[in-house]
């Protein structure tokens, strides 16, 4: 119900009186005092002068489920979102409630992470209130060694949701770094639940700096607001990315993987580079010339050889 009230208090420019939100509501002047109290708990500030009635005058930095849904418009994404202030990480929670048999679409989002991961157990930087750190739930028809390609989708998606929102241009580099200004601003991690020919479900981790101050952030990364020198709204960003990641999901199922790839070359910081990958103690070295229809980075030998690689650290090499 207090959010059916902060519904009335965002459509009215102006104040809203107590009798009229009574009236159209079917509540009592003290359930609604009630209500709006809760809703500047939250951190809504919401003023209120005697015969004028209500008014909202800020919304909190906080990526509460009801704002982030607030006019999303997407089919699957994001119809249920789960919030936490502080959590061990939204990996943890959103593979739980997916094996608990939580729907596809649904969302794990948190202000702080403790354990925040990035792959193969390194450590993601999650500091309170800064960034964005979601998990989302997918159940896609897909063979397991498909799942790349899901990383792949979201990177074209951010960078997309990122030019949006905010008009920076930002790039990807193979596979799941997210770069403006050659520095990392973002990171994508996917996990599965598999059989051997078949995915039970996938969980697409995000992280974000967005507001996040350099000395929160290990050296070679920045943040979208170090970069443009500004804040942005978390909320705007998060509610963007979940649309075009849901965009691009349903253009992959009614298309195939191709128009993504296409998109995905727009975006790409290594083509044409030559770059080392480190991949399972393995060093390669060489020119990148592409992706592959299932998401693997095709490198050029000195040698001539092409290679294509499923996994790895890539690095750029003058
Ligand atoms: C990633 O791993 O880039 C994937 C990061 C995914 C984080 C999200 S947040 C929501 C969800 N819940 C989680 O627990 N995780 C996901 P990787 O490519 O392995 O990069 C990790 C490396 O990036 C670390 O070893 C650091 O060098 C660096 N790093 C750590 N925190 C960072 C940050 N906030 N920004 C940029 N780089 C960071």
């Amino acid at each position: 119900m207090r959010f059916k009230i902060l519904e009335f208090l965002k459509r009215s420019n102006n104040y809203i009186s107590g009798e009229e939100i009574s009236q159209k509501l079917n509540l009592s002047r003290q359930a609604i005092f009630k209500y709006i109290s809760e809703l500047r708990e939250i951190g809504y500030d919401i003023l209120a002068v005697p015969h004028l009635g209500y008014r909202l005058i800020s919304t909190p930095d906080r990526l509460l489920p009801f704002e982030i849904q607030d006019r999303l418009n997407t089919k699957i994404l994001g119809k249920k979102i789960y919030y936490y202030d502080l959590i061990d990480s939204t990996m943890d929670m959103a593979m739980n409630l997916a094996l608990e048999g939580e729907s596809e679409g649904t969302v794990v989002c948190a202000e702080g992470q403790i354990k925040g991961r990035g792959r193969l157990g390194r450590n993601w930087s999650s500091p309170k209130y800064k960034g964005i750190y979601l998990s989302l739930i997918l159940r896609p028809d897909l063979l397991p060694n498909q799942a790349p390609l899901l990383t792949l989708l979201t990177a074209v998606s951010i960078c997309q949701a990122i030019n949006k929102i905010t008009s920076i241009f930002s790039s990807i580099k193979w596979p799941n770094d997210i770069l403006i200004n050659n520095k990392k601003v973002g990171g994508i991690l996917t996990e599965l639940n598999a059989e051997q020919d078949r995915i039970n479900f996938v969980v697409v981790g995000v992280g974000i700096n967005v507001n996040t101050p350099k000395s929160f952030l290990p050296p070679n990364a920045s943040s979208l607001s170090y970069e443009a020198k500004k804040k942005f709204s978390r909320i705007d960003l998060v509610r963007q990315i979940l649309r075009e990641i849901e965009y691009f999901y349903f253009l992959f199922k009614e298309e195939g993987i191709f128009p993504i790839i296409k998109k995905w070359r727009e975006f790409s910081n290594l083509t044409g580079e030559r770059v080392k990958v480190i991949c399972h103690k393995e060093e390669l070295e060489g020119e990148v010339l592409d992706i592959d229809s299932d998401g693997g980075l095709m490198l050029r030998e000195d040698s001539g050889l092409i290679k294509k690689i499923m996994a790895g650290d890539v690095v750029k090499v003058r």
